[in-house]
């Protein structure tokens, strides 16, 4: 099939692949603009990306082989069911291939919460680096226990490490959690990495687009220096969240393209 091609130009079973995207369209808990088609337009944005990056001298699309395993069919409405379909596809992603490296995109922040807790079958002691305007610490919101700003809040009750970067708005409650709680420090992480980007960390000059947006934010540039920091070579898993982007080729969904290109570029390299 030499001239069809679906999201990557070559795309090779699971089994044999180095990373494997899915798509997680939830925001069933989203409290400001949709962020379902957010796997839509960051995956039209990936098929638009040449692979070779100039900074790195290196090509993803040459490196690395990909797999598009599609979307996951979420359950408008209901955490619960959508919860086990995530679960059931993080295992069927490591009971086909141990070694791949799974980048998901969302979707509302309470995807990653469902993520995390099917990694657990398969590693121990997860840290997770979390890019956000928000702490995302409320132990619930409006009565309700999961949603995407109470995610981060129900990895520590379960015992995940968790580093954030980048916030800038937060509840006082969250701020105790926090205190007591989180990493201060991305240095002397060991063990697994898990990698968690809400859109909505950058400034919106950058990434208008996102469920909900906060002035005062980070510049790409800044992500990208400081991205070269984390100690890549343990990262088990990736996402790019919260992306409200509802056009082809606009900003969010653009950026998001480009950090999966350089974060597998920087791990390609590790
Ligand atoms: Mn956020």
């Amino acid at each position: 099939m030499l001239y069809l091609r679906k999201t990557f130009s070559y795309e090779y079973p699971l089994e044999k692949a180095d990373v494997v995207l899915a798509g997680i369209p939830f925001d069933s808990t989203e409290t400001g603009k949709s962020v379902k088609y957010g796997p839509l337009f960051i995956r039209e944005a990936i098929k638009n990306l040449p692979g070779y990056d100039p900074e790195l001298k290196t090509n993803i699309f040459e490196k690395l082989k990909f797999c598009d395993s599609g979307d996951i069919e979420v359950v408008s409405g209901s955490w619960k069911l959508t919860k086990e379909r995530i679960n059931d596809t993080v295992k069927w992603i490591f009971n086909t291939n141990p070694k791949v490296l799974p980048v998901f995109l969302g979707g509302d922040h309470l995807i990653t919460l469902g993520i995390l807790e099917s990694l657990k079958d398969f590693f121990k002691n997860i840290t997770i680096i979390h890019f956000d305007a928000h702490r995302d610490l409320l132990p619930e919101y409006m009565g309700e226990r999961f949603s995407h700003i109470t995610w981060a809040y129900h990895t520590l009750k379960q015992g995940f490490q968790i580093f954030q970067i980048g916030c800038r708005s937060w509840y006082e409650t969250e701020e105790r959690v926090y205190k007591k709680y989180a990493l201060k420090t991305a240095k002397n992480i060991k063990g697994p990495v898990y990698i968690t980007i809400d859109m909505d960390v950058f400034d919106p000059a950058y990434a208008p687009e996102v469920g909900t947006p906060e002035p005062n934010g980070m510049k790409p540039e800044e992500f990208f220096n400081f991205i070269k920091e984390i100690p890549l070579k343990n990262i088990i898993g990736m996402d790019l969240v919260e992306c409200a982007s509802d056009k082809i080729n606009t900003k969010t969904s653009l950026l998001a393209a480009n950090i999966f290109k350089k974060v597998l570029g920087l791990w390609v390299k590790k």
